[in-house]
């Protein structure tokens, strides 16, 4: 064989972070890869031209990790626990195999339910949904199981840009929401920190778009990768982003008026000029039930669609008769009545945010407020259009984004109404340049978010809320975090809205519940598998996470090397990982962060190298679960179906189905994949198998940007955006209490209050402050906020155990310690690259602290989720952590069941280098 034979690049993808997929080529020389390169034939195809980020680079230390689990392996000390050595010893496929079909069986045959309503089968998949773009045909072996519980949530979900996912999808259709960045001129961004969490993808959108001349304000209580590469930095109070974004809406509706607001947006495409009744529901037609509108050309109240109508956005008139309809169909009549327009009760509701009240709150000075509410109305351009693929659309290149810690918790119902509602008064929503929504997750299809848009209730596209009338409403738990039960707005939609219910409930509930519970008692599940998630680290409160992790009777997990979480498993399984393993998934198109494509299609990930050890193929060993738990049949069912790849393997003028009397191998089912995916993209055209893939990578088909903005969608259909008033959540979170109060339950009333019409500001940032009061502490011994964020080097926890990564983060100053501010330092005594200690009232976590001015003097910043004890290599570097304490609690869950990164702290030195 020739040298040049003994080396090949092969083409394929990176998907480790939620910014992906990346394309990358790897090199393999005599069947070991040793360098990870762009795939240049992608550059057109990739708004990241082909290239992955540094955390690709890891990859191939990944593979060749000395840690790494290479067999299954068997728990042989019974005592779980932190201080409890496993004893993994390894055993063979067939028995790990047979021990896990033997419980599944058991599960079978005892009931897939179990006493107290909940799945006897658990799973946990972490990091944004992004496992599944690794685990083969594994979702195919779930669905063919039955009922499965993703209640176990780890950082992701809850902690993880959780009420966008929820409010944005109810709002326009956008599970995640993003800039329109290739056109923008103008983008707000409250702690989004793009530079870093979006991908080559971001990093090249807005590098272009700087050159571009456009203007980004970071607002962010500390400086960033992205401050730094913004225009202006503007260091916030931390969780008092809800009042600065109301001064913004203050401005518009009360400095500059209506007048210079985008009146035809307002008018016909949102809610604005529905009336507003005494009791604070809209007002409706006695005989349709339909929403009122004052219209111009009658001078009378008629119902939404009243063809030829002409809306009035402002303003309050008299209606003769009228009805409103309340929680649980309460009618009430009303005659001669006082009507508001929505978009007045706004400018009334908003009328006390002042700048001069905000910069208080926020800390920033009002003429800084006023003058970004100026420039964003500037830059909005509005009556500008544009034309895409012949058709004019307006522009509007003005956005507002939140990060992860703006849009969780407390106060992140009040900051996505708020980002939501500036777009809307611009007509920046869903049209060119502005707000747009990327994926959709709790609405189907999952990969067309303009089908999911279809008409619903009061002239507003259709929701798929979880019932809260008395005879629908879930009384019984269906999930251990109770999603179907708590959180109306999180929906039905199977495993996502599952596993965006309150799951850190999930884990309190095994422990304590409520002293007025009045529900069936939570179980353990009988089988948990886990993968590709680590709870132990990037939740809260880790540390007593772990403890209850080790009261599960049986997990399974899949295992890369071992963690703090799988520490408790009691089998290990070792699947083939990125670059050993195949796959083809969907690419393209409209998906997470900044993934909106001009192109769609699938991509392949190949095994560019035989696995390292015993690893198998995920595909492999989910069709071998199937096969030895009896679920043959049904697995192969649900393959054709499409249900582990992009189309089902039969239609209509096609047919690349599996026998279900057969278990098919790996590289039999990724061939049918790919042959069913190009012939349906292709309409027929092209029919292209794996080895099609392996050579080329990847399959695209041009798309129109069109696809990007819902308006026109929501334009054709006659629908308006349900906002800014929000009669629909006031009337399901009434109903909700009625059901929580008919059992007996008052542990949610917190929770309930966060259903208001128009968002008050109350004191975000102070229950954080109470709930530490309330557990016994005193306020003044935790001076200083504690926050985090992440960093390009990682992907969550993902990669916290390969060398190369450290090694390059530790060029980032700040990156491995306590990022402090310097005058806080100095009267602090504490020294750069000194050891501090960093103490809230449940812990404390220990790291060198690194001094900068960047950074607000009362607010302290540790980066990602580390204070590893059992992941090898990491865990021999002190690393500290906000997640060690940080609290888990009822108090700090909001409505939505999302909580925030962020807790009171003490901070103090521990000693001082030798000279
Ligand atoms: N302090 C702090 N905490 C955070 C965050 C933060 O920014 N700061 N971010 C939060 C957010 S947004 C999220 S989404 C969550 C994510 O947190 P998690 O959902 O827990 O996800 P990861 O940290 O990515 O999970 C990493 C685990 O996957 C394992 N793993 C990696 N590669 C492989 C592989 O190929 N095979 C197998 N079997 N296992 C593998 C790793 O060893 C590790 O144990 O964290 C949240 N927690
Ligand atoms: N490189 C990399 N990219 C990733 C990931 C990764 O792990 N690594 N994870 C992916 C995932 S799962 C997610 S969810 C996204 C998250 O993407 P981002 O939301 O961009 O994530 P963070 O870097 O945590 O940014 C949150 C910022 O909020 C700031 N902040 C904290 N509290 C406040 C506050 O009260 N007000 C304001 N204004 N700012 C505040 C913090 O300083 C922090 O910089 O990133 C995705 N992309
Ligand atoms: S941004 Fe980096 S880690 Fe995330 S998918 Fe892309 S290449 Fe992979
Ligand atoms: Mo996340």
């Amino acid at each position: 064989m020739s040298a040049t034979e003994d080396v090949k690049r092969v083409p394929t993808f990176c998907y480790n972070c939620v910014s992906g997929p990346d394309f990358m080529k790897v090199k393999v020389e005599k069947g070991v890869v040793t360098e990870v390169e762009p795939n240049f034939d992608a550059e057109q195809v990739h708004p990241g031209r082909g290239r992955p980020c540094v955390k690709a680079y890891g990859i191939v230390q990944k593979t060749y990790n000395p840690n790494r689990v290479l067999t299954p392996m068997r728990r042989t000390n019974p005592k779980k626990g932190r201080h409890q050595d496993p004893g993994f010893t390894p055993i063979s496929w067939d028995e790990a195999l047979d021990t896990i079909a033997e419980r599944l069986k058991g599960i079978r045959a005892k009931g897939m339910i179990d006493d107290a309503g909940l799945p006897r089968l658990a799973a946990s998949f972490g990091h944004g949904g992004t496992p599944a773009n690794y685990m083969g045909s594994f979702p195919a072996f779930l669905a063919a199981w039955g009922p499965v519980d993703y209640s176990f949530g780890s950082g992701q979900g809850v902690k993880c840009t959780h009420s966008e996912h929820l409010y944005g999808e109810f709002w326009h259709r956008a599970f995640t929401v993003a800039a329109d960045t290739p056109t923008t001129r103008y983008i707000i961004a409250f702690g989004a920190n793009v530079e870093v969490t979006g991908g080559p993808t971001a990093v090249i959108r807005h590098a272009d778009a700087r050159i571009r001349g456009y203007k980004r304000v970071q607002v962010e209580p500390s400086l960033t990768i992205t401050g730094a590469c913004s225009a202006e930095w503007v260091p916030i109070r931390p969780k008092t982003d809800p009042a600065f974004m109301f001064a913004l809406i203050h401005v518009l509706v009360h400095e500059h008026g209506l007048d210079r607001l985008d009146i035809p947006f307002l008018r016909d495409r949102t809610a604005s000029p529905y009336l507003i009744g005494p009791d604070g529901l809209y007002l409706r037609d006695p005989l349709s039930n339909k929403p009122l509108l004052w219209d111009e050309v009658t001078g009378g109240a008629v119902a939404f669609d009243a063809l030829g109508a002409i809306p009035v956005v402002a303003g309050r008139f008299r209606v003769a008769r009228a009805v409103t309809i309340d929680a649980d169909s309460a009618r009430r009549d009303y005659a001669d009545v006082e009507a508001v327009t929505a978009y007045q009760a706004l400018t009334d509701h908003i009328k006390r945010y002042t700048p001069e009240w905000a910069a208080e709150v926020c800390d920033v000075p009002a003429a800084t407020i006023r003058r970004i509410a100026g420039e964003y109305l500037e830059a909005a351009s509005i009556g500008a259009t544009t034309e895409i693929d012949g058709v004019t659309l307006p522009l509007r290149p003005v956005a507002v984004t939140l990060g992860k810690s703006v849009n969780n918790g407390w106060g992140a119902y009040e900051c996505c109404w708020a980002r939501t509602v500036l777009a809307m008064l611009v007509g920046a929503l869903e049209n060119p340049g502005g707000t747009v929504g990327t994926t959709v997750r709790l609405n189907r299809p999952q990969d067309n978010r303009h089908l999911s848009v279809k008409p619903g209730d009061d002239g507003f596209m259709v929701q798929h809320f979880n019932p809260t009338s008395s005879n629908s409403w879930e009384a019984e738990p269906t999930t251990r975090n109770l999603h179907r039960t708590l959180v109306p707005i999180v929906g039905r939609n199977g495993g996502w809205s599952q596993a965006l219910g309150p799951t850190q409930l999930a884990w309190m509930f095994q422990e304590n519940l409520p002293p007025d519970w009045t529900m069936p008692k939570p179980t353990h599940p009988d089988l948990w598998f886990v993968y590709r998630s680590n709870p132990a680290i990037s939740f809260w409160d880790t540390r007593a996470l772990a403890e209850s992790v080790a009261r599960f009777p049986f997990m399974v997990a899949f295992a890369y090397t071992v963690d703090e979480t799988n520490y408790m498993a009691d089998l290990l399984l070792p699947e083939a990982t990125d670059l050993e393993s195949t796959q083809l998934i969907r690419m393209g198109a409209t998906k997470y962060m900044e993934h909106f494509w001009d192109y769609h299609g699938v991509a392949l990930r190949q095994k560019a190298v035989e696995p390292q050890g015993d690893a198998r193929d995920f595909t492999w060993i989910a069709t071998e679960l199937a096969k030895r738990t009896g679920l043959l049949t049904g697995y192969v069912e649900q393959l054709n179906r499409g249900i582990a790849g992009v189309s089902p393997l039969k239609g209509k003028d096609y047919d690349f189905s599996l026998d279900p009397a057969q278990a098919p191998e790996p590289e039999q089912i990724w061939d049918s994949i790919c042959r069913a995916a190009t012939t349906t993209l292709s309409d027929g055209k092209h029919c292209h198998g794996l080895d099609w893939f392996r050579e080329h990578g990847f399959y695209a088909i041009p798309m129109s940007r069109l696809q990007w903005y819902l308006t026109p969608t929501m334009e054709q259909q006659g629908l308006r955006y349900e906002l800014p008033y929000q009669e629909r959540l006031l009337r399901v979170g009434r109903e909700l209490g009625n059901r929580l109060h008919e059992q007996k339950m008052h542990w949610w009333d917190e929770q309930l209050a966060e259903y208001a019409a128009l968002p008050d500001w109350h004191d975000v940032p102070g229950r954080w402050e109470r709930a530490l009061v309330n557990s016994g502490a005193r306020s003044e011994d935790f001076p200083f906020w504690l926050l985090t964020t992440k960093s390009m080097q990682y992907h969550s926890g993902g990669n916290a155990g390969i060398a190369l990564m450290d090694e390059v983060s530790e060029n980032l100053h700040g990156h491995t310690g306590v990022i402090i501010n310097v005058d806080t330092a100095a009267k602090l005594g504490i020294g750069e690259g000194e050891r501090v200690e960093v103490r809230s009232h449940i812990g404390a976590t220990y790291g060198k602290a690194a001094l900068v001015k960047g950074v607000r003097p009362d607010t302290l910043v540790i980066i990602g989720q580390f204070d590893h004890w059992a992941t090898p290599y990491i865990k021999d570097s002190e690393r500290a952590s906000l997640n060690t304490i940080a609290p888990m609690t009822l108090e700090l869950s909001d409505a939505t069941g999302s909580g925030a990164d962020i807790v009171r702290v003490a901070v103090r030195r521990m000693q001082r280098p030798a000279a």
